[in-house]
């Protein structure tokens, strides 16, 4: 069946152009090195020594990324800003004398540096005596995130978790109606009205085709159950994934390898949705410097990569209902192996089909999608011109750029995450 054309906002479509985040997981379960903390842990564990929540951002922006994503509370309860609701936040420890705010910190540290703010807020709440009774915590819940919507000027995403919530109902209209009332711009993650979606796996990796209109999207990584829509949404994907082994920090762990990241930076950005990297800050409240490294390292080989653009001049050559013919014209002959292609997208997504040419006629590579942004690579070749077929009717391409990595191998990925429940 065909999918409808539904437009995309101008809010879903400038976040798409963000392309990466970071999300920051940091809580009690730091300091016990868990990711599912029961939920009674004491809140005087939670003691980092140096936070320094500029360090956080400053690496996220070495990465690129143009937005942050903080876990204000995770599953275990624990709120990082002293929240009215519950005695189990930060307000309740040792770190800067109880009168610390996290959430305020990582806020005023994007601010500093021009990085787009948002916050995650588990649904699933395994502190809150309320939870066991929905009415009671759509109370506490509604309030947790006005304060968080009221309290830390412009919030860019909104982060609904549906781990752990399986089953458990919640007054999304009214947690809806205030995120409408306090932050009508915050791109709205996976549950009440979201405006993006979960890519369905926390690998980071997007399945080819990358649909930005869909019917349906996944739930959590802990069912299979999905959840349909009563009409087609435009939900662009979000791949969300872990720097590391984990969501938080534990001493037993480390950064994945630079072929890793590679790959996933391929299969999320290159596929044309939003990569979300998870950095876990330490004990300390700092990024672990290993993990800062790693990041350097990748951002030295995206730049080595792509920092040497050739820019093509578009031109459609002819177009019927169902296709368009395209020409991409390098200026002059250069030594090619990537080519960076960008769907326009304000008239919905079009491109159903692609396919790549050289001048000789030999197909270089072909497709189903490009969307915001495509990553196509073949083996390295001497070219001007390159030809591009688009399959959809009024498909518009906006950017064709060129590259010579010195490499069109694209890393396998070589480790999948489990999906089994933390202990
Ligand atoms: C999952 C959670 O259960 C993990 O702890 C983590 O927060 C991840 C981003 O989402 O579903």
């Amino acid at each position: 069946m065909d999918t409808p054309l539904v437009l995309p906002t101008p809010g879903q479509l400038a976040w798409q152009r963000m392309r990466i985040g970071v999300f920051f997981h940091f809580g009690l379960n730091t300091f016990h090195g868990l990711e599912w903390g029961p939920g009674d842990i004491p809140a005087a564990d939670f003691a980092p020594s140096d936070l320094d929540a500029d360090q956080w951002v400053s690496t996220a922006k070495d990465l690129g990324a143009e937005y942050v994503v903080i876990t204000a509370k995770h599953h275990d309860g624990f709120c990082l800003w002293p929240t009215s609701t519950t005695e189990y936040s930060v307000a309740s420890s040792p770190w800067r004398d109880g009168r610390g705010d996290v959430v305020a910190e990582v806020a005023a540290a994007c601010e500093r540096q021009g990085v787009r703010f948002g916050f995650y807020l588990s649904p699933w709440d395994r502190n809150a005596p309320q939870y066991q009774d929905p009415a009671k915590y759509d109370d506490l819940y509604a309030e947790q995130l006005r304060e968080l919507c009221t309290g830390y000027g412009g919030v860019s995403e909104i982060w609904f978790d549906g781990a752990g919530s399986e089953g458990h109902v919640y007054d999304w209209a009214r947690y809806m109606e205030i995120v409408a009332e306090h932050q009508p711009e915050a791109m709205i993650f996976n549950m009440g009205s979201p405006t993006i979606r979960w890519v369905g796996n926390e690998d980071g990796l997007a399945a080819d085709p990358v649909d930005y209109v869909v019917s349906e999207s996944d739930f959590s990584n802990y069912t299979v159950e999905s959840v349909a829509y009563e009409e087609a949404l435009y939900l662009p994907p979000e791949c969300d994934v872990s720097i590391r082994r984990g969501w938080f920090w534990a001493e037993d762990d480390g950064p994945k390898s630079l072929d890793h990241l590679l790959a996933i930076y391929y299969r999320s950005v290159g596929m044309g949705a939003n990569l979300l990297l998870n950095l876990p800050p330490d004990t300390r409240g700092l990024i672990p410097d290993e993990d800062a490294e790693r990041l350097r390292e990748l951002r030295a080989e995206l730049d080595r990569r792509f920092g040497a653009p050739h820019r093509a001049v578009v031109s459609l050559v002819s177009r019927s209902d169902e296709a368009s013919e395209w020409t991409l014209d390098l200026g002059e002959e250069r030594e090619i192996d990537h080519l960076w292609l960008e769907e326009d997208l304000v008239d919905g997504q079009r491109i159903r089909g692609f396919e790549l040419r050289a001048d000789d006629g030999t197909v270089l590579v072909s497709g189903a999608r490009i969307g915001a942004q495509r990553i196509l690579t073949f083996p390295s070749r001497r070219a001007r011109i390159l030809a591009l077929r688009l399959q959809g009717d009024q498909a518009q391409l906006s950017n064709a750029t060129a590259f010579q990595a010195g490499t069109s191998h694209v890393p396998e990925v070589a480790y999948l995450a489990s999906t089994d429940a933390p202990a």
